[in-house]
Order: C-alpha cells, then structure tokens, then sequence
C-alpha cells in the first residue's frame, strides 16, 4: 500500500486565504499541518501533487461574468500564487485547472501538470493507487477532487486536519465531508496518516 501513495495539496493558494480575493475562513489554518505532511511524504519517498486554480481574468466561474465567485487565481498574479509558507518540494508536480473561461474546474481531475497530462493519467504512470487529500476549500474543490478521485477507482483519505471551507451556507462542509465518506473515502489526521504509512 505504502509505496502506492501520494499527497494532493488542493489549491493552497493566496486568494483562498485570509486577505485574499476568495479568502476561505481560517484558510491559512491548514498550512503548518500540510507542511507535516510534506514532511513526512518525502521522508517516505512518496510523490506530492499540488493543485492551484489558475483562471483567466475573464471567466464565466467570476461573478462580473454570470459566475457566482469574486475574481480570484487570476493566472500569474499574487493571488494566484501558492501560500508564501507552504513547503512545497523542488519536484512537486503541479497541476492547473480552471484555465477554460467557461469552466469552473472544481475538481483537480479536470487539470493537468505542466506538460499537458491529466492528473488521473500522471497518477496512473506512476502507479498510485491511494491518494491523500487535504487543501482548501472542503466544500468545493476537495470535495469535487476526492469524488473524482473515487470514480477513478482511486482509495482515498481525506486529510481532516488539513482542510477548510467556504462555508456559503453554514453546515456545507460538513455535508462535504459527509459526501465524501459516504462515496468511500476515509478520514484521518496526521498521527494516524504518519501510523498508517510508516509501517
Ligand atoms: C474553489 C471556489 C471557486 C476551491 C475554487 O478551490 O475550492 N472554490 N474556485
Ligand atoms: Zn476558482
């Protein structure tokens, strides 16, 4: 199992964080947790993918175009880019999605690394057969990737200390979680994630 594994950082990203242009409440919150669990992938030699939503300026997903969201992740901008603080390895692949400007791309299932490749087939090249999710926000692209990630056949845990929602309506996360749960995925934190993987 163990050698099966990889992290998937969702969307990390300046916006999503407190000051940002979509800032997610307590967003930030999860950046010393998945800087343990980066830690500790790469002390395992496990691989780490990051996501980042990387949209155009002008998207129908932005309110001002018949979205439902403030602009934010504008491609190239500050915002857009990975919290200051995340650790994220020299090698992490890095996947983009919300590039199409009549797509929203919740799901990091609907981008691709940076040459091109869809991350259900980069995961397939390398042999991962569970992914660990954590990021921002819970009850958007987490919860679209983890159930993406499922109907790729992939097992997957959700990183329950290392996420956090919007929370559009009060109880949505925790809808999200119980979503995800309910379509297979596990939930755990850090010590039983580092207990699971380290033996
Ligand atoms: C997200 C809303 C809009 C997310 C992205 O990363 O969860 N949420 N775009
Ligand atoms: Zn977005």
């Amino acid at each position: 199992m163990k050698t099966n594994s990889a992290l998937l950082i969702i969307d990390v990203q300046n916006d999503f964080c407190p000051g940002g242009g979509l800032p997610v409440p307590e967003g930030d919150a999860v950046v010393p947790l998945l800087n343990r669990y980066i830690e500790f992938f790469r002390s395992q030699a496990l691989p780490i993918f990051a996501s980042r939503d990387w949209h155009p300026a002008t998207t129908t997903h932005f309110r001002d175009y018949g979205g439902i969201w403030p602009a934010h992740c504008v491609r190239e901008t500050e915002g857009a880019r990975f919290h200051p603080e995340l650790g994220l390895p020299y090698d992490a692949i890095i996947i983009s999605k919300g590039k199409d400007p009549s797509r929203d791309d919740y799901s990091a299932f609907q981008g691709v690394t940076e040459n091109g490749v869809p991350l259900s087939v980069a995961l397939k090249e390398i042999g991962i057969r569970r992914i660990y999710v954590g990021g921002l926000a819970t009850d958007y692209c987490v919860k679209e990737s983890v159930l993406d990630a499922l109907r790729h056949g992939l097992s997957v845990t959700l990183l329950e200390d290392a996420v956090r929602g919007v929370d559009l309506n009060p109880g949505d996360s925790e809808r999200a979680i119980n979503a995800m749960t309910a379509a297979g995925a596990a939930c755990m934190t850090v010590d039983q994630v580092e207990a699971e993987l380290a033996r």
